[in-house]
């Protein structure tokens, strides 16, 4: 029980890095990136874990060789007191300080790749969160949102174009949610009352996962959904496909009666 302490205390960086070691082998890394910017964001995160990782495991190891050295049945002299020193005091200020405006400025190619170049383009899809489902308006054959021709989907599948420049437009009927994509390693806060924009390219066809990242509620966890990129004339004839089946369930729905 001597060391207990000591030895607790380093179990913490050697568990620690031995998660982020075995996490891609069991499956619970990042999923497959199919964006074209996201190995941009991908990067970057690797650089900050590591430049973290290495900064907690320096800490740690300190931590665990003070304990073990100056243990209290070990060490007899008497602890003395100190009222601190500038010259510390000065250097731990200043070795952050420096580090976080280097991962600022370091950063800002990235951010402004996802986020502030948006390309020239209409959205193409209109998506909408709301407790608990993300609804999509697709614009009809008359490439326009907002008019009578207007696809709208509530079955939580999203259809778009791969390897095309893609604008979303998203909006919230209710409350905050975030628009999570992670095989793009986009995600977007949606703000009632704000529009915001999200455009991106998929470098690859398949159907991907769509979260919400922002706690909107008790149905917050199934508020889900898919996404699916296809080649530019498989997605078309996706669309005809959705505004006839539209049009007949619009065909079908009873006449009002007139009174
Ligand atoms: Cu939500």
């Amino acid at each position: 029980m001597r060391r207990f302490w000591s030895i607790l205390f380093l179990l913490v960086p050697i568990l620690g890095v031995a998660t982020f070691v075995a996490a891609p082998y069991y499956n619970i890394w990042f999923p497959k990136d199919v964006s074209e910017h996201g190995r941009t964001i991908d990067n970057l995160f690797m650089f900050i874990l590591w430049l973290t990782g290495i900064v907690f495991v320096v800490t740690e190891l300190t931590l665990f060789w003070f304990m073990w050295k100056y243990d209290e049945r070990s060490t007899k002299r008497p602890v003395k007191f100190s009222h601190g020193s500038h010259a510390l005091e000065i250097v731990w200020t200043i070795l952050p300080a420096a580090t976080l405006l280097f991962i600022a400025i370091y950063q800002m190619e990235a951010w402004a790749s996802a986020k502030m170049l948006p390309p020239d383009l209409k959205p193409i899809v209109e998506v909408t969160g709301r407790q608990f489902n993300w609804d999509f308006r697709y614009p009809g054959p008359d490439q326009e949102l907002y008019t009578e021709d207007d696809i709208v989907r509530t079955d939580g599948k999203l259809y778009l174009p791969v390897n095309e420049d893609v604008m979303l437009r998203i909006t919230s009927l209710d409350v905050l949610h975030s628009f999570f994509l992670p095989n793009l390693r986009m995600k977007q806060d949606v703000v009632p009352g704000m529009e915001q924009s999200m455009w991106f390219k998929a470098k690859e066809t398949g159907g991907y996962d769509i979260v919400c990242a922002e706690l909107c509620g008790w149905g917050h966890y199934k508020m889900k959904g898919r996404v699916y990129f296809l080649p530019r004339d498989q997605y078309e004839l996706k669309l005809e496909e959705m505004r006839l089946e539209q049009n007949t369930m619009r065909a079908e729905l009873p006449e009002e009666e007139d009174e």
